[in-house]
């Protein structure tokens, strides 16, 4: 059995909860009073934490598993395996001054107070940029910390920026982009390795489903070999005889960032009946 972290309520509960759900797995209701759910139909039990803890329960083999934001991994600075990038929870660590305040690069930050909950990535960044500043330690409510009288800039989290906005406050430098990481136990043993495989397996058939399009189409059979080269499919696309004496279909697979150009130059191309359908799950 393979215990997994994942958040208990906040930003990346409903995307840690739709991931495993969309990989099969079904668990007990998730409610936020619940602390922990086994899964009915896979060898997995779901532990909801909060994301400040998941590293350390990693690190420490309480749970073998667990799913939270890049910014907390490195700020908490434990011993843990990356296993994969999750595409949702994007937000950046980025400085912010006042937006009167002058900036003309890094070098502006020297001996500046900054106020943050993120220390030790901070401490990182001012060290590789040969930088002395005075880091205060707040563990909420930074943006306000300028206004208060307490720091000269933030360093924290910024997903839209309109939280900066609103405190007058001005992006000045991006440290970090971060987005939610699977994260396991670096002593992960083999029997739970084999069950996180085939959890990866089911994660990676619905990524390359969700990034592709099944494509069906009718033309004359003389364009065929025209059509084709426009395709660049999974292997090569698959043609079927039309009824119709001199045509025929043409089915095929295509990657969801070029579908329009692909279709626009299959339709010059003499294509017609054109049908875009979406993926189910793709295993490549
Ligand atoms: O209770 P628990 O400790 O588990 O949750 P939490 O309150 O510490 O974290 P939570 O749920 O707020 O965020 C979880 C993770 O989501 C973070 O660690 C990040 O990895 C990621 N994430 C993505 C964000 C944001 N986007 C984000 N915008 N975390 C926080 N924010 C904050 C930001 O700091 C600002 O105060 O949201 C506010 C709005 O941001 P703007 O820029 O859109 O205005
Ligand atoms: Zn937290």
């Amino acid at each position: 059995m393979l215990r997994i972290a994942i958040q208990k309520s906040g930003r990346l509960f409903e995307d840690s909860v739709a991931l495993l759900r969309d990989a099969g797995i079904s668990f007990g209701s998730s409610h936020s009073r619940l602390l922990r759910s086994p899964a009915v139909n896979f060898p997995l039990e779901i532990i909801f934490l909060r994301d400040d803890d998941i590293p350390e329960y990693v690190e420490e083999g309480v749970v073998d598993a667990g799913i939270v934001g890049e910014n907390v991994v490195l700020e908490k600075g434990k011993q843990v395996r990356l296993v994969e990038r999750m595409g949702f929870g994007q937000c950046r660590l980025s400085i912010a001054l006042s937006k009167n305040a002058p900036y003309k690069g890094i070098p502006s930050l020297e001996g500046l107070r900054i106020a943050t909950s993120y220390v030790r990535i901070l401490e990182d960044f001012l060290k590789k940029n040969k930088l002395a500043a005075d880091i205060h330690e707040i563990s909420g409510a930074v943006e306000i910390a300028p206004s208060l009288g307490l720091s000269d800039a933030i360093f924290d989290i910024v997903g839209t920026g309109s939280t900066l906005l609103a405190n007058g406050l001005r992006e000045v430098e991006t440290v970090l982009e971060s987005e939610a990481l699977l994260i396991v136990n670096p002593a992960l043993p083999a029997d739970k390795q084999e069950i996180l495989d085939r959890l990866l397996f089911r994660i990676h058939a619905n990524r390359n489903a969700k990034g592709h399009r099944y494509i069906l189409m009718n033309a004359p059979s003389e364009r065929i070999p025209e059509i084709i080269r426009l395709l660049p499919g999974m292997k090569s696309p698959t043609v079927l005889p039309l009824a119709v004496e001199g045509w025929s279909s043409l089915h095929s697979v295509v990657r969801e960032e070029i579908f329009w150009d692909v279709l626009e130059q299959l339709k010059s191309a003499g294509a017609e009946g054109i049908l875009v359908v979406p993926i189910e799950r793709m295993i490549v």
